[in-house]
């Protein structure tokens, strides 16, 4: 109930004040004559009106309507009953966004539709998911269609097409040949060189050096000094381009050296210029950009642009044991037209590191997991 005192010269007006602001139902409590400040009589009527009830707003609507769980009164059942029916409704609703997303599905066969699928998982770009399953589907027909051995089969040598390898270092009739590896920071340079060096001396049975350039950080140095002490690798270091120049002439009857340049972040121009020189220096016959399968496919792109003046050889991805897809693997070695030197996964030295294989990669995109 509202209560309001309304004041008027005369009765009447009074009464017309109530009446414009409470309507025909308000109801009159009292009438008396008061007087103003001017001491002249004035009528006081008191008036009251049940108050309407209030239109609910949105969020009093809304408050309503979610009725606060009381976890006492849901059984297990009925719990499990739910979560069935929200893991069904969240099904649906991926099948509709995918359906969506990817308009062009519904004419594939099934299978197809879920090699997509596994493409679109693995992180392969959209659209060469879908040219690599539609080439699958020009070139099988009927029965072949359906059989998952001949889809996969299909798949798996349209993976290898795309995928570009470089083969293994090729060594000049000239010794020694120079491989150098680059890349940013902390990507698995040095450990990588340490990899190879091993690999070409013991398994490959080469007469190898390594050649450490970094000196922006002493325990590189040191980190790879040692290791060739273990190894028994000559080793030596060098402090700028023109050290680098004198080391080299010292280095005679080895067939391969491998140079561990310093992390570099690739917009530094000037560092970038300096490690130009140092691959010319060096008389570089390979170059190996050193990216982390681990790092975002948009900075692996940044990376390999920015030492693309660098003129490299091929790409050596590292950390595949940490890596949860590789669908990157493709989707750089395409755009970029970049092949795939070695593949790093782990922290062994020497056994983490092999050379890119067509077919493992394939099969390693397609499986979700890098080797057998
Ligand atoms: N899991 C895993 N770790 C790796 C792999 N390769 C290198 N690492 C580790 O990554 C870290 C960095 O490796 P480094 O070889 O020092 O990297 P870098 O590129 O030389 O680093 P900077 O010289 O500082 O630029 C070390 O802890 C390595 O053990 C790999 O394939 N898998
Ligand atoms: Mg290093």
């Amino acid at each position: 109930m509202k209560i309001k005192k309304f004041l008027a010269k005369t009765e009447q007006a009074a009464y017309e004040l109530v009446k414009r602001e409470f309507g025909q139902d308000a109801l009159i409590l009292n009438t008396k004559t008061v007087k103003d400040e001017a001491e002249e009589n004035l009528c006081e009527v008191t008036a009251a009106i049940e108050k309407p009830e209030e239109a609910p707003t949105f969020q009093d609507a809304l408050a309503a309507a979610v009725i606060p769980p009381r976890a006492e009164n849901v059984s297990q059942a009925q719990f499990n009953t739910l979560h069935k029916e929200i893991d069904f409704l969240n099904e649906r609703v991926e099948l509709i966004i995918n359906h969506i997303k990817y308009e062009n599905l519904p004419h594939l066969p099934r299978l197809l539709q879920q090699r997509v699928k596994s493409l679109l998982t693995a992180g392969v770009d959209i659209s060469l998911a879908n040219e690599l399953v539609e080439e699958v589907l020009m070139n099988l027909a009927g029965e072949d269609l359906l059989e998952a051995e001949s889809v996969d089969e299909k798949l798996v040598g349209k993976l290898k097409a795309r995928l570009g390898v470089s083969g293994p270092i090729k060594f000049s009739p000239i010794p020694p040949t120079v491989t150098l590896v680059v890349g940013p920071t902390g990507a698995g340079k040095t450990t990588t060189a340490a990899k190879l060096a091993a690999l070409y001396k013991y398994t490959y049975g080469k007469k190898v050096a390594l050649v450490s350039v970094d000196s922006y950080r002493i325990a590189a140095m040191e980190q790879l000094k040692a290791f060739a002490e273990i190894a028994k690798i000559p080793f030596f270091a060098a402090y700028d381009n023109n050290d680098l120049l004198d080391k080299m002439k010292k280095i005679t009857d080895i067939d391969l050296v491998i140079v561990d340049t310093a992390g570099l972040n690739p917009l530094n121009m000037k560092k970038m210029v300096a490690l130009k020189e140092t691959t010319r220096v060096a008389k570089a016959d390979d170059i190996y950009l050193v990216l982390s399968l681990t790092t975002r496919q948009d900075d692996q792109k940044q990376f390999i642009r920015n030492f693309g003046i660098l003129n490299f050889t091929g790409i050596i991805f590292t950390k595949l044991d940490e890596a949860a897809k590789f669908g990157d693997l493709l989707n750089l070695t395409v755009e970029f037209n970049k092949p795939i030197a070695y593949l790093a996964n782990g922290q062994n030295i020497p056994d983490d590191i092999t050379l890119a294989d067509r077919k493992d990669l394939a099969l390693s995109i397609l499986r979700g997991k890098y080797g057998n």
